[in-house]
């Protein structure tokens, strides 16, 4: 999916934190701390969240890669502590007690990778794959896109996203088009949607879910603006900057679907009202709307990308579903964890971190460059 940046992470979600490592990114960005703190800050809130965003703090520590507040072209190594590690290092997540001395999770969650996940392995206690395939581990994505997104914001892009479903309750689709203002509105809502009515009704349908034990899904959508032309390609089928993002949306724990622009609608609507004509405003080539959502043929075409992307319910419920104990192989309830009634706000942050970590490695592969002033440089030239 990324043809120029790497990153990796490592972690469980009740370990000791997480790492991770970004590569590829070029020299000269001005970058601390704080330009992550924000991102991780806001992946954190959200109604519907559970107890265990109560106990943590998060926080990336820049490891390497940095010197007088500069990137050096090398890789970038992260830190995210977990606070909660305190409250499972002596038992649970030990690093050095025999498995033996802590009880096995033998009955898989319908919905989680619990069951494939312990057959994959062959593992016997599904402990093993819970605490990797947590969400916990987009902490560290979220971190690694905010520093994509100091380089884009170097080169006039900018990145929001807000939340336009929560079970049945849609937002009234928004006009706006100054990214900076959706993203200050979207995080002054407690479910990050823009829609004054609409939020309210999200807010109650996800505390009515939680009160029958259940959970809830919903749709939130990522916008990018000042994206310069030609990103992706036509020419190769894995080099499609939507390919790319849908990807990576998908990538994201718990997603089912990702559309681009007007997304599923475009299959009721005739052609003449989903191509965006092309207009002239002020000797600059445009288009008259923004159906396509940015994208036409694989790449950007200068206007506002738009994805949605949409979240199922998350898989933990107080009131679990049938199970079959993998041990026993008698049938039962599935295990129990404390967990999130919804988290669809926070998956929209997270989305905002993948389109930056797709946009800059795109615009890497396109432009290239070392460092940041080689980098703008190429683009001047470039035209678009
Ligand atoms: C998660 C379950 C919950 C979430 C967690 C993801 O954690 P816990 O089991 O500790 O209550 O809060 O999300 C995070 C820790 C996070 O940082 O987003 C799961 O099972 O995926």
């Amino acid at each position: 999916m990324l043809k120029h940046l790497n990153i990796l992470t490592a972690g469980e979600s009740h370990g000791k934190g997480l790492s991770g490592i970004l590569e590829g990114f070029p020299a000269g960005v001005s970058l601390s701390e704080a330009d992550i703190a924000l991102d991780l800050v806001r992946r954190q809130q959200g109604h519907g969240r559970g107890g265990r965003m109560k106990i943590e703090k998060d926080h990336a520590e820049i490891m390497t890669g940095l010197r007088h507040g500069k990137t050096l072209g090398s890789p970038i190594a992260l830190w995210i502590q977990n606070r909660d590690w305190v409250n499972w290092k002596n038992d649970k997540m030990s690093h050095e007690l025999p498995e033996t001395d802590v009880p096995e999770i033998t009955l898989p969650r319908p919905g989680h990778a619990d069951l494939a996940g312990v057959q994959k392995f062959g593992f016997t206690d599904i402990r093993n794959v819970l605490e990797r395939s947590s969400a916990r581990e987009t902490a560290m994505r979220v971190a690694q896109g905010a520093i994509c997104r100091t380089f884009l914001k170097e080169l006039g892009i900018e990145i929001a996203s807000h939340v336009i479903q929560i079970g049945p309750e849609k937002s009234v689709p928004t006009q706006n088009t100054d990214l900076h203002d959706i993203n200050v509105q979207a995080d002054s809502s407690d479910v990050r949607c823009l829609d004054d009515v609409a939020g309210p009704k999200m807010i109650r349908h996800i505390d009515e879910t939680r009160r029958q034990g259940d959970s809830i899904g919903g749709v939130f959508e990522v916008l990018a603006s000042g994206v310069p032309v030609g990103l992706g390609s036509y020419t190769h089928w894995d080099r499609k900057l939507d390919a790319r993002l849908a990807g990576a949306m998908m990538s994201i724990n718990a997603m089912k679907s990702v559309s681009i622009g007007d997304g599923l609608n475009v299959a009721e609507a005739p052609g003449s009202k989903v191509h965006d004509e092309i207009i002239k405003v002020n000797d600059k080539i445009c288009r008259a709307t923004n159906h396509v959502g940015g994208i036409e043929g694989g790449m950007s075409n200068g206007e506002i990308i738009r994805v949605q992307v949409t979240m199922k319910p998350i898989p933990t419920l107080a009131r679990p579903l049938r199970s079959v104990d993998i041990k026993t192989r008698e049938p039962g309830i599935a295990h129990k964890e404390r967990t999130d009634a919804c988290a669809v706000p926070a998956a929209s942050v997270i989305g905002e971190a993948m389109m930056a970590l797709i946009l800059a490695d795109a615009i890497l592969e396109k432009f290239g460059g070392d460092s940041l002033e080689q980098v703008k440089s190429h683009l001047a030239a470039s035209g678009v």
